[in-house]
């Protein structure tokens, strides 16, 4: 294991041997030009964004993550930071900037050629994309449509062709609110019309981090699923609403369609001399105990918390949607990410146990294990804070003080759940760009963990006693 102090050194003086080579600037990504306001300037894709860009794995200590992530955020070369694990981070590093000969020793290569995988991934979605077009309507069709991932425009299109099938079950929400670039973030609702005003509510969002493709995929995929099993097993949406944002972070999303695969936040231009910074991420803006660790107030950092709690436009029309005098039923609430295979639950922020912890825990094993009997895959169950601090996070948001203001009688079951693959799985550069053919694998095991924790959920509310 190396420490902190030698990672910091080494990345600290392969950034300053290479800013004196070069006179020193800040880092500053090719997509992060100053924007005219409100115009989107990277909508088309530059050539070869990713030409020299590997994926290097860089084993750390837990608890090192804080200092680190500065270190890393301003170092000139380092692109990213991909996922962070308790043992480990990757990192995405420009190599012609900073080369592999002045990364600590440790460091190991996961993908030594990002672009070869983002132009492989880019030459599939062209031909995909045409195919599934020229089937029209047919696209729709369950083995067409999870055969690939999909813009934002045609997720839009299904959950409308779904609902327009089946009005009884589904209820389309064209807008919830709009992204900085004035995208309609779309919700549905889906239920049965037993009990309809009585039954308990759950809530599921996703898409929060741009890249996380299988995340809305998975959505999309235990949906269809529920609606295809009502007539057989009319149980479950007989006795709960689901209330599902699909597509939260809609502009960066899109990114990843046009600009940069590797996307994580929103697309808001950031005012003030931040180098042009764009983009806050939407897992450290939400009113939790926002900007107390675990987030960046850096502008240029991929964990950018924002200007103040609740800043951003995404997030605040998911607060806004979630407190809907009709959501007065929710006792669940989940956060869909990925990667890495993990079920999270409160808290992020700090060591001190949830109230709740014994029941949080045994839903979060028990989703475990209904992830692994349907699949054999195995999940981590844990506390969000023993993977590392986070503050400002949705799934804090659901448990704390403010939805508790809101439903004082309970506390939510509120989980983050880090989907395909697993962090040892990234063999050849599967994590965010995970083949399209781990769509339906991963919908179907998500799809028995929602059954179960819905089920468990209703059996076991987190009542507030008094
Ligand atoms: O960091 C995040 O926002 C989530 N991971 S991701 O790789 N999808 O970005 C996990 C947040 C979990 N919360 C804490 N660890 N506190
Ligand atoms: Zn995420």
């Amino acid at each position: 294991m190396v420490s902190i102090t030698v990672v910091a050194t080494l990345i600290c003086s392969a950034s300053s041997a290479v800013a004196a080579a070069i006179g020193h600037q800040h880092q500053q990504h090719p997509q992060q030009q100053p924007l005219v306001a409100g115009v989107e300037p990277s909508n088309t894709l530059v050539a070869q964004p990713y030409a020299g860009h590997r994926i290097v794995r860089v084993p750390v200590g837990f608890g090192e993550r804080t200092a680190l992530e500065s270190v890393l955020s301003s170092t000139r070369g380092i692109e990213s930071i991909l996922v962070w694990g308790t043992s480990h981070v990757d990192i995405q590093v420009d190599a012609s900037v900073l080369p592999p000969s002045l990364l600590p020793p440790t460091a190991q290569t996961i993908v030594d050629n990002v672009q070869s995988l983002v132009d492989k991934e880019m030459d599939r979605l062209a031909v995909s994309q045409s195919r599934l077009l020229a089937l029209g309507n047919d696209r729709f069709a369950p083995d067409n449509w999870f055969s690939e991932y999909h813009k934002y425009t045609d997720i839009v299109a299904w959950f409308k062709d779904l609902a327009a099938k089946h009005p009884d079950l589904v209820t389309f929400i064209p807008s919830i609110g709009k992204t900085y670039l004035k995208k309609d973030i779309i919700a549905i609702k889906l239920t049965s019309s037993v009990n309809k005003l009585t039954k308990p509510q759950f809530w599921f969002h996703s898409g929060d981090h741009a890249r996380e493709w299988i995340g809305p995929a998975t959505v999309q995929y235990f949906v269809h699923s529920l609606i295809a099993d009502h007539a057989s097993n009319p149980s479950l949406l007989d006795s709960a609403e689901l209330i599902i944002v699909p597509l939260m972070n809609v502009d960066g999303y899109e990114h990843t369609w046009t600009g940069n695969r590797l996307w994580r936040k929103n697309r808001r231009p950031i005012k003030g001399d931040f180098f042009g910074s764009i983009g806050v991420d939407l897992n450290r803006n939400w009113p939790a105990h926002w900007g107390e660790g675990g987030s960046s107030n850096m502008p240029f950092s991929d964990t950018y918390m924002g200007p103040e709690a609740g800043s951003e436009p995404e997030v605040k029309a998911l607060i806004e949607f979630f407190k809907n005098d009709n959501h007065t039923r929710l006792i669940g609430a989940i956060d869909l990410h990925s990667f890495s295979q993990l079920v999270l639950r409160p808290y992020g922020w700090t060591q001190k146990p949830a109230p709740d912890e014994p029941l949080l825990k045994k839903g979060g094993d028990g989703i475990r294990d209904a992830i692994k009997k349907a699949s054999g895959k195995k999940y981590v169950s844990e506390r969000e804070i023993d993977l590392y601090a986070a503050s400002g996070t949705a799934s804090d948001w659901f448990y704390d003080e403010e939805v508790q203001e809101w439903l004082p009688d309970r506390r939510l079951y509120a989980y983050t759940i880090e989907l395909r693959p697993s962090a040892d799985e990234v063999n050849g550069g599967e994590g965010f760009i995970l083949p399209p053919e781990q769509i339906i694998p991963t919908g179907k095991e998500i799809y028995e963990a929602v059954k179960w924790y819905i089920e468990f959920a209703i059996d076991n509310v987190l009542w507030v006693k008094k």
